[in-house]
């Protein structure tokens, strides 16, 4: 055993009837009777409305009621090295006994049966309920394909232009949101309590890879796609469990970060994803960003996380400790980064965390007993 270690007025309801008007695509269900009931609207999210269970998340992980970082892994019960879907089985707790914290999952390739990873939508949704039955936390990106060329997320010809309200792609991107809206809407407790999401759209949008990166369009137009998707997502179709995560990839500096950020109104999390923490020589960088995100969120009532990291492969035995651990620990200010999240295990060439035979299995154990980072069984009710 490891030791534990707006206010609401008659202005915003009239623009919020206004959004119901503005995205008709949207098709809203009657409210819940947990709805109905409802306590007085909180003043720290991006939703006014959102759930208590969602408050109660927001403030657990800004105010670190976890004591430490959570470690989270992509799509982690879904598959690993050398399978796929079997029930209960996790690389990460194959090798150090618990499961992650966060669970990060991705809605790429809504509307077909699997994820563009391979990742059954439904089993998804079952695999998200379990994770937050057994108290842990879940986080989704968007890796949606290019709307105006049909491509995938990485065809970053021109396109956000085309989505915008009133342009000629518009109405089909509704469809494509309303999609995500309804695969959102159904994660459900088995008592019908909405669960929880960190939804982290339009990721690594400093980056020129995808459609809404910086070289596909102005900034202008990502933070109008951005503050559009809150309100369809918050405003037309009423959805109030989610938490809005942005996640610029490797920047450096305050000034860096902020580029392109569409406003403290709509975001809830400073996240970061970061891929440049290839050796030891990288750990100061790593830690002085891990500080000026933290203060940034701090400064603005806000949670900060590396809501992605890794060296693919993990080929430095020690990355753990000797890397991800160090940079983690830099400062008093980095040591409060709520969660980092290891992308994928999808084969013995494509992984980011540990499997069972890995070379870095045993400073993974190290990692896991360390007193600063978080697994699953660690963690406190987060939803209170
Ligand atoms: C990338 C790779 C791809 C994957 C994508 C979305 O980093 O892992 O194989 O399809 O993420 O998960």
């Amino acid at each position: 055993m490891r030791t534990v270690k707006l206010r609401f007025s008659a202005a915003v309801c009239a623009a919020m009837a206004g959004m119901l008007v503005a995205f008709p695509s949207c098709s809203r269900k009657k409210p819940t009777s947990g709805e109905e009931n409802r306590p007085s609207p909180n003043t720290v999210l991006v939703d006014s409305l959102a759930t208590p269970e969602t408050v109660a998340l927001f403030r657990n992980l800004r105010d670190g009621s976890a004591r430490g970082v959570m470690f989270g892994h992509q799509d982690d019960t879904a598959y690993g090295v050398g399978w796929k879907a079997e029930p209960g089985r996790s690389d990460v707790k194959a090798v150090c006994g618990d499961y992650p914290a966060v669970y990060g999952w991705d809605l790429g390739d809504i509307g077909n049966p699997e994820n563009l990873d391979g990742v059954n939508f439904e089993l998804m949704k079952n695999l998200i309920g379990e994770a937050h039955g057994r108290g842990g936390i879940n986080t989704i990106s968007m890796h949606l394909d290019n709307p105006v060329s049909g491509g995938n997320a990485w065809d970053n010809s021109a396109a956000v232009g085309g989505i915008l309200p009133g342009k000629p792609h518009h109405a089909e991107y509704l469809h494509t949101l309303s999609l995500i809206a309804a695969f959102l809407r159904d994660l459900k407790t088995p008592a019908g309590t909405s669960i929880p999401v960190i939804l982290r759209p339009y990721h690594e949008h400093n980056q020129t890879w995808p459609w809404w990166g910086r070289s596909a369009c102005t900034a202008d137009e990502y933070i109008a796609l951005w503050r559009m998707t809150v309100e369809y997502f918050r405003d037309g179709c009423g959805l109030h469990h989610l938490i809005y995560a942005i996640s610029p990839q490797d920047v450096g500096s305050e000034r860096e970060y902020l580029e392109r950020y569409p406003g403290d109104d709509v975001v809830d999390v400073f996240g970061l994803d970061y891929y440049r923490l290839t050796g030891a020589s990288a750990v100061p960088q790593l830690g002085r960003t891990l500080q000026i995100i933290r203060t940034l969120a701090e400064n603005r009532g806000k949670v900060s996380a590396v809501t992605e990291i890794g060296v693919e492969n993990v080929g430095i035995a020690g990355w753990w400790t000797g890397c991800l651990l160090k940079a983690l620990n830099t400062s008093e200010q980095s040591k409060k980064t709520a969660w980092t999240l290891a992308w994928r295990n999808a084969s013995t060439t494509h992984h980011w965390a540990p499997y069972p035979g890995h070379a870095s299995v045993p400073d993974f154990v190290k990692f896991y007993r360390d007193s600063l980072t978080i697994f699953e069984g660690d963690l406190p009710d987060m939803y209170r």
